[in-house]
This record gives structure tokens, sequence and C-alpha cells, in this order.
């Protein structure tokens, strides 16, 4: 079976209500596989980590069975999605069937691999980020990613020999210095590494809202939620569909959950016989007055809103323009209103509504002959679909939007330097067709390459363009050599795409 393009979110703890770095994680996501879809198969898949305490301790407060509160909650996390455009292809929920009973496989064939032995846990417990602490490793007496206070626990638990992988996971890391992005945190990790390494409780035993295990007890709820990776997907049901799919070309999580993801979760793939996915890549986070957005921290910003106000397409670009993937940055509506006025209003719309109004006074708004007039666009840009398409797939978003934006920045002059109204007024028509022409066939190709990113608006460009096809085939045979916009196509010019907007605060939630 031919390999598909695999890429996978975290699946997030619905303790709450969403916000706006989830969406993050989700949008980025989303961009990859809508890319990756245009040129083959593609998978993407999201979902809720819904098992441990930390979800238990949320319903009991809420006065529900943990099973209620999930089922009340996953609703706004998939609208979420839909407010935002995501278009995945499958939605995990931890408490369901497919994957409970294959964890519970997992368990068992670790053990009978004697990968797992009974031991006695005594130490301290995040319930926020469901870790288990080592008194050296505290911060003040604190969990050191979350700065909480953690919770002593002593219990008899089963064990995942962790330790044992450790020579694997250094050679690893030495063999395949790209499978862990960016730089930084696979420095992090092989710190990590070098120091050395415990084995890892995988069950509880003080609770029980978690998989059950036969003779007592839970399945520690990260195993639990790294196994949705490869539940989703048939792992031990059908091999060659499941082998289609892994290992994973792209995992995306937040950095505080980099280690869960490039040192456990390859060594229980190997107990398992599996292979690491190709690349983790721990982005940065979203920050709000340097701390990092989150629930417990209430500095969490009410995604709903930002997409009501700014419009869901301009968020998604927002959140891809500004910083390099990987980096942190500040939320700050200033510059979401700033980049959605400059570059999406500014630059992008009147772009479309400029040409599209030129035409539809010199030509009715049908696309002319491009003539024997060549203005060197077609050249020039040549290279540019597969180049975007190559950083997006490489995660450089930025740079990838920046190399767009010299088509749009090149269109705009193209407008004021050939001033097509006079060479309208001078009547000369064959120059002036090939300028329409031009522009007609760039904001065709901008679509086309803008459209992981702003689905819905860039849909809605083509659709004025009265471009033929579908917005979302491959782009190497669809935008082809410059010129494949056919001449006696009818435009419609409708309102502007994204129209400007007044600055205000939105209210956090
Ligand atoms: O950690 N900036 O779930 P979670 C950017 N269930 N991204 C952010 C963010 C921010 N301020 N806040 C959250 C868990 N995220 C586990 C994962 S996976 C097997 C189990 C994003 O609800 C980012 O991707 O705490 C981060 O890693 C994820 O949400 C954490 O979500």
């Amino acid at each position: 079976m031919e390999r598909a393009y695999y890429v996978t979110t975290p699946i997030y703890y619905i303790s709450g209500n969403p916000h706006i770095g989830h969406a993050y994680t989700t949008i980025v996501a989303d961009v990859l596989a809508r890319t990756a879809r245009t040129f083959g198969p593609t998978f993407f898949l999201t979902g809720t980590d819904e098992h441990g305490q930390k979800v238990a301790n949320a319903a009991a407060a809420a006065g529900k069975t943990p099973q209620e509160w999930c089922d009340e909650l996953v609703p706004r996390w998939k609208a979420l999605f839909a407010a935002y455009h995501v278009e995945y292809d499958d939605f995990i929920r931890t408490t369901e069937p497919r994957h409970v009973e294959k964890v519970l496989r997992v368990f068992e064939r670790l053990r009978e691999r004697g990968d797992v032995y009974l031991g006695k846990y005594e130490g301290w417990y995040c319930v926020s980020d469901e870790t288990f602490w080592l008194e050296s490793k505290l911060v003040n007496g604190r969990c050191p990613t979350c700065g909480r206070e953690v919770q002593w626990i002593s219990e008899d638990d089963w064990f995942f020999r962790l330790s044992a992988y450790r020579d694997r996971l250094i050679e690893h890391f030495e063999r395949n210095p790209g499978w862990v992005q960016p730089r930084s945190v696979y420095n992090e990790m092989m710190a990590i590494l070098r120091e050395g390494l415990d084995d890892l409780s995988i069950s509880r035993t003080s609770f029980d809202w978690g998989v059950p295990i036969p003779e007592g007890g839970v399945i520690y709820v990260w195993l639990d939620a790294l196994l949705n990776y490869i539940t989703a997907i048939g792992w031990s049901e059908d091999d060659a569909f499941f082998h289609r799919y892994w290992p994973a070309q792209t995992q995306l999580v937040g950095k505080e959950i980099a280690r869960f993801h490039t040192i456990i979760w390859p060594a229980i793939l190997w107990a398992l016989g599996e292979a690491a996915p190709e690349l983790v890549f721990a982005h940065g986070w979203i920050t709000v007055d340097g701390q990092k957005m989150s629930k417990s921290l209430d500095n969490a910003v009410d995604p709903f809103l930002l997409a009501d106000r700014f419009g869901a397409d301009a968020m998604r670009y927002f959140l891809l323009r500004e910083a390099p993937f990987g980096s942190d940055f500040s939320y700050s509506e200033e510059k979401i209103a700033q980049r959605r006025n400059s570059d999406l209003a500014n630059d992008l719309g009147n772009l479309l509504q400029r040409t599209l109004s030129m035409l539809a006074r010199y030509r009715d708004g049908i696309v002319p002959e491009r003539g024997a007039h060549r203005g060197g666009l077609g050249e020039r840009f040549a290279s540019l679909p597969i180049m975007v398409r190559e950083r997006i797939l490489e995660l450089r978003f930025r740079e990838a939007l920046e190399s767009i934006w010299e088509l749009v920045t090149t269109l705009n002059k193209t407008i004021d330097e050939r001033k097509p109204w006079e060479l309208h007024k001078a009547a000369r028509t064959e120059d002036l067709n090939a300028v329409l022409y031009d522009l007609c066939e760039g904001l065709r190709w901008l679509a086309m390459l803008l459209h992981p990113f702003m689905p819905e608006r860039m849909s809605e460009m083509w659709e004025q363009l009265g471009a033929p096809g579908r917005i979302d085939e491959d782009w190497a045979s669809a935008l082809g050599a410059w010129g494949g916009l056919p001449p006696a196509t009818q435009t419609a010019l409708s309102g502007p795409l994204f129209p400007k907007i007044e600055f205000e605060t939105v209210a956090s939630t």
C-alpha cells in the first residue's frame, strides 16, 4: 500500500474549555494536512485525552461523573476546530472502546516481553501535568514544568523498563539529528538522556478514572494518551493499513510535553516492535505577559471570540505568520488587527478588488487573451509552488508566507507601474490585456497557494476569479506554467475579502 502522510496533534485534556493555544497546534496540523492532501494520501488525527486525575477532578468539581463531563465537553472542542476551518480525518477520544481495548493489549504485550514489572512508587506527582517527579527535580518544592503544588504518592505500581532503552535512545538521537525539532528541544532531550533515565510507573492505584488493569488499578494516563496515535490507525488489527500511516511523518506537540514524545514514546514503540515517528516538532508557546497562556493560569483567551472578532482565516494567518514556527510569541490583539489590516486587507484584499474592478470596467469582467506581451512573471515565479510546498512540509510556515508575499507585492507593483488606466486611455489594448491577464493569473496562484492557510477566504477568491477546477488540486499540475487561467473566464467581483477592522479589546475569559 502507498505510504500516506500522517500528521498528529497532542490530544487535549478536557479539564475545561479550549483556548487559542489548543487551536494553534490544530491549525498548524491542518495547514500541513491540507498541503499534503493536494498531492497524496494524508491522514490528520486530533482528539481528546479524557482519563486521569486532572479530568476526574474537573468533573468532580462540576458535580458530574467523568464520563458525563467528557461527553459534554467534547462538542465544544469539535466546535472550536470547526470554527477555525480545521478538517481532521479522525478525532479520537481515549474513552472510546476502540482505544481502551488496545491500551490494555499494549500493556499485556509489554508484560509478556518482560518490559513491565511490579514495584513500589514513592514520590511526587503533579496532577496538572499528570507527571511523576523525583524530589531532586522539584523547584522550590513545586512542579518544575508548571510551578504548581505537587502531591506525595506511595503506591504499588507497574513499571516500564524505560532505563533499558537509554542507549538505544541516545543512538537514535545521534543518528537522526533532525528527528526532534527545533534544535533547542533536541539538545534539552539529549541532556536528559545523558543524565540517565529512571523506569516509569505506568499504573495508578489511588483513583479509578482510567483504563482498568485486570489485577487492579488503572493505566497511567500518559501511556494511555500516547497510544492514541497508533490505536486510531488500526494498530494490531490490520498491519498493512497500519503501516501505511506508521511511522508518522510529523507529530506536533508543545515544548512542555516534548519529553513524553521523544523519550518515553519511542521506547514504548520499540518495545512493541514499531518504529519511532519520523519527526516530533515541539513548538513554542503563545504567551501573555511572558507566561504560557493556559487554562489553569487563568490568562486564556476565548478562541471563539477571536474568530468572531478577527475572522478565523485572519487568525490562522496571524498564528503562522507572526513568529518562526518553534518560537514563543506573545499574544496581542493589536498585532492581530495590524496583520489583518495591512497584509490581508491592504496587500491582498485590495489587490483582488482593484484587479477585478479594472477588469469589470475595461473588459466587462472577462479575462482577456494573454497576448504576445509577456511580463516575465511566469519565469520569475515558476518555482514558487514547489518552494512553498517544501517550506510548509519543513514547517517553515513564516518563510512560506514570505515567499508568497513576494508575488503579492509584485502584482501590486505591476498595477502601480504599468498603470492600467493609462493603458486604457491610450487604447493600448494588447498591453492592457497582458497586464490584466497577469494580475488575474497571479491572483489564481495566490488563492491556491494560500488555501491551506486561509481555506474559506481563498475559496471565495477562487470563485470571484471564476477559476476552473478545484482549489485543492495538486499545485504542480493545476498551476503548471504561468498561463493556466483560460482567457474568456468570467470573473465576479463581490465585497472585500478582508474588510478593515477597527481595533478594540476582546475580553479575556
Ligand atoms: O498536554 N501555546 O494536553 P493539554 C501554544 N493531554 N500551544 C499551546 C498552549 C500555548 N499557550 N497551550 C496549549 C496535554 N497548547 C496532554 C497531551 S498527547 C498524547 C497528550 C497546545 O490540554 C500545545 O500543543 O495540556 C500543547 O502541547 C497542548 O496544547 C497541551 O494540551
